[in-house]
């Protein structure tokens, strides 16, 4: 379960240069080589540069997701503490044969982000003669195996991956002769991970893109400021080891020195904004260089790294009109602790 790509280094630092560039070891090498501090920075480099240079200092959640990050989160979606991922399974699972009616005969299901194969799979089996699955996901190394492993299990259905970042415009192939509606499926509250103005313009987009068709999302909900600070406080500290993790990837991708023992996790429910945000606390004055840059840090200072924003059921039906959609049907267990909507493009 992955709800952003990982960027792995080397491919990230290829994409952060000019845009006809090749690798550079495919190119005619230059008579002098450049030193190491001029070649191009990758994409976590800059962003982990900037993110430390601005007040308050913050790194987008993007980052968390490399091979030990990506890990750590599915450890988390299986701690007691964590409910959204065992109760949005419940929900598709139990609910599948109506969401199967709403979405109707021969779909076309476009995944943002190649999710969870679970996930999908209950959505398949219930379905009605599924056309095409098309999962968008910036690693196309991931979505093959993926794909591979889909079309090993439902050899009548068209598995065609499109590798590219999905909160970009994206021009989708035409349909399939003979498919019905164009679904998207956006499926863990990944949503809630965008800042509002991101997760408006995201829907925007779906919204074009899916126009006659229809989107499925999953959106967690306000609830108990205990349970959510539970979620995001588990008692073994994975949460705390997935936070922390990004300082060790920057240690090992950027040169960077961050003292592990020197910060600590952080993570409160924000009731007027609804969200819970997650912060790594300086445990001490300190300094750490990146990138032969040094940042000082006051003890108590932190690096913001994660919104998670929880919604009503009514809010998030105002913001799916705001974008372009018609909310349909919605989908919530009986504690009211997530909820599946589908909304008509
Ligand atoms: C991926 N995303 C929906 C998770 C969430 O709950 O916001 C990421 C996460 N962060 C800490 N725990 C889980």
């Amino acid at each position: 379960m992955r709800p952003f790509a990982p960027i792995p280094a080397a491919a990230s630092t290829a994409s952060a240069s000019s845009s006809s560039s090749l690798p550079f070891s495919a190119k005619k090498r230059p008579a002098v080589v450049a030193p190491a501090a001029s070649a191009p920075l990758s994409e976590f480099a800059r962003e982990m540069q900037a993110g430390l240079a601005r007040m308050p200092r913050s790194i987008s959640p993007k980052f968390f997701y490399d091979v030990v990050g990506s890990q750590l989160f599915d450890q988390i979606c299986d701690l007691p503490e964590y409910y959204p991922t065992r109760t949005e399974l419940r929900i598709l699972g139990e609910c599948a044969g109506e969401i199967a009616k709403q979405i109707g005969p021969n779909a076309e299901i476009v995944e943002f982000g190649a999710g969870s194969l679970t996930k999908i799979r209950l959505l398949l089996d219930a379905l009605e003669s599924p056309k095409r699955y098309l999962p968008i996901d910036i690693s196309g190394e991931y979505l093959e195996g993926a794909a591979a492993r889909l079309r090993a299990d439902y050899p009548e259905l068209a598995v065609q991956p499109i590798a590219a970042d999905y909160t970009m415009p994206l021009v989708l192939p035409a349909p399939m002769p003979g498919a019905g509606r164009r679904v998207g499926f956006f499926p863990g509250s990944t949503l809630g991970n965008f800042e509002p103005d991101e997760a408006l313009a995201f829907l925007q987009l779906a919204a074009r893109m899916l126009r006659g068709g229809g989107m499925l999302i999953g959106v967690d909900l306000v609830k108990d400021p205990a349970r959510l600070h539970a979620a995001y406080n588990d008692a073994q500290g994975v949460t705390a080891a997935f936070n922390l993790n990004l300082l060790r990837r920057a240690n090992s991708e950027l040169d960077a020195d961050f003292d592990l023992d020197g910060f600590t996790h952080a993570a409160f429910f924000n009731a007027p904004l609804r969200r819970i945000e997650m912060h790594l606390v300086s445990r001490r004055a300190q300094s750490v260089s990146l990138n032969g840059e040094t940042f000082g840090f006051e003890e108590g200072e932190t690096i913001h790294t994660e919104y998670s924003h929880k919604f009503t059921v009514d809010g998030f039906r105002a913001l799916a009109v705001k974008a372009g959609f018609r909310p349909g049907a919605v989908w919530v267990d009986s504690e009211r602790l997530f909820s599946v909507h589908w909304l008509g493009a």
